[in-house]
């Protein structure tokens, strides 16, 4: 199977060039000017077009078993509808419940993503701590490409874990050479909060961000830089929503921290006010933490990107239809937290980011793509456009415009948060594995296609560093005997 992608641009992270794309048997294998299609090659004609590599969700929970119920999208259906719109590969989270094996938990997600239509990876999430979730991970990296392990600070009495168990697994992956990703909200506050929200007879969607200001976001996101500071390591901080961490990481950046921020398309376009719609169902659907701001937070994030104090962008595709958003209709904490939009965010950075002046193509690239590429370590096979590289690749039609509706995405879910939104920019043609897999609104994602990604940790495992984490144990130092003074 070969693909010669003809007459467009290539845009990377780093330039914007003239070249034909040659891909064969997977992989990127020319990228020169004129080039000549040999007989058996598929030619795409990338007049006028932009080629970029494949956009990189990093953050999307396909499937996910959560408050009771299960995300309606599933690995092939979200694969799919992510290439609709011109991401080639997602990072989604292995979840254990408290007290369940990594390992077992990883095999399990393993097995439910078999039917991705594109290439996938897993962050692994420490909901627990052990001897045993620290040997786990430990083979998780060795063994199975994990180089990056979740932390949620919220959810109580379900997966939220506390500072003792953040440094304990910030400390092991450390030590193996991995990343640690947290979803920073302070969990206790929010948890005190909607019960006073409910005591005062608040149960509609509202309450939901009442419960959660940018301030129990903020408070864990200065704690979890502090501690992985603390520790040495590097922290990678999720779905940053509010101005006020935006700046905590740019001041953990700017003496010298390596923290990296994570922003959600709709976190930069969706405001607040989607909470106090009349229509409950409507209202419910937008509930997702951390949840949807006042305006003047989308500019701070929109800054955080541009100025590049925050780097990646990623939808958080975790989709509940309204039956399942319905199990909270008289109480806003049992609404399943999360909303859709794998197959939108592209356009949407496009057209908000790009075509309204306050990013260059490029950047869009190293925000979509490239960075999340860098950061879990995969590039340059993914996120670049270079020979080697998978072919992984999107043809940009920069000046199409489409209207964003449930009407005609292609995510299993009965609501689209960006509905009736009218953008610049779209997919015209999705190569996956240099296989053609969405031709101008002719989805041909095959169920089963995608690989697992193995992500090599980002260094040896610091077995030196695991000996003093060792020696920091008190029965480990051995002190001299006091000198008796002589009488
Ligand atoms: O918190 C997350 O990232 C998962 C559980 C999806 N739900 C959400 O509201 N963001
Ligand atoms: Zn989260
Ligand atoms: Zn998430």
């Amino acid at each position: 199977m070969s693909i010669l992608i003809r007459g467009g641009t290539i845009v990377t992270a780093e330039q914007s060039f003239r070249a034909d794309v040659y891909c064969e048997d997977g992989l990127i294998k020319a990228v020169v000017p004129n080039l000549e299609a040999p007989t058996h090659a598929e030619v795409i004609d990338a007049g006028g077009l932009l080629v970029m590599p494949g956009g990189i969700d990093p953050h999307t929970h396909m499937e996910l078993p959560f408050m009771g119920t299960v995300a309606s999208e599933d690995f092939y259906s979200g694969t799919a509808a992510a290439m609709a719109g011109g991401t080639t590969m997602i990072i989604d989270f292995v979840i254990p419940n408290p007290g369940v094996s990594l390992l077992e938990s990883y095999h399990t997600w393993r097995g439910w993503a078999q039917k991705a239509a594109s290439d996938y990876s897993f962050h692994v999430a420490v909901t627990w701590w052990s001897d045993q979730v620290r040997e786990e991970m430990g083979v998780l990296t060795r063994d199975h490409g994990v180089n990056s392990f979740k932390h949620f600070m919220a959810y109580k009495g379900a997966i939220m874990v506390d500072d003792e168990v953040l440094m304990n697994s910030i400390s092991r992956a450390l030590e193996l050479g991995a990343i640690c990703n947290v979803h920073a909200e302070n969990g206790e506050a929010v948890f005190q909060l909607q019960k006073r929200l409910l005591a005062m007879g608040i149960t509609g969607p509202e309450g939901h961000p009442l419960s959660r200001p940018p301030s129990v976001e903020a408070e864990a996101a200065n704690r979890v830089i502090m501690l992985a500071e603390v520790l040495g390591a590097p922290i990678y901080i999720v779905h940053v929503s509010a101005a006020e961490t935006a700046e905590a990481i740019a001041r953990a950046r700017a003496k010298g921290l390596r923290v990296y921020g994570e922003v959600l398309a709709q976190h930069l376009v969706i405001d607040e006010s989607v909470y106090y719609q009349k229509d409950w169902a409507t209202a419910a659907a937008y509930v997702m933490s951390p949840p949807f701001r006042p305006k003047h937070h989308q500019e701070a994030l929109w800054a955080g990107l541009m100025s590049g104090q925050l780097q990646t962008t990623a939808t958080d595709h975790c989709c509940f239809c309204a039956p399942q958003k319905a199990m909270g209709r008289d109480n806003f904490t049992k609404i399943p937290n999360g909303t859709g939009g794998v197959e939108d965010r592209m356009s949407i950075l496009w057209h908000h980011g790009v075509v309204s002046g306050r990013l260059t193509p490029n950047e869009f690239v190293r925000i979509t793509s490239t960075n999340a590429a860098q950061i879990f370590n995969i590039y340059p096979r993914k996120g670049a456009i270079a020979v080697g590289s998978d072919a992984d690749l999107v043809v940009w039609d920069a000046n199409a415009r489409r209207t964003i509706s449930v009407k005609t995405h292609h995510q299993n879910v009965d609501f689209n948060i960006y509905e009736g939104m009218e953008v610049q920019g779209l997919a015209r043609y999705t190569i996956s594995q240099g296989k053609l897999t969405w031709r101008d609104g002719d989805l041909r994602a095959v169920r089963g296609a995608g690989r697992y990604i193995n992500r090599p940790c980002f260094a040896p495992p610091f077995e030196a560093l695991a000996k003093r984490n060792a020696a920091l144990k008190p029965e480990a130092v051995v002190r001299e005997p006091a000198i008796q003074s002589t009488p």
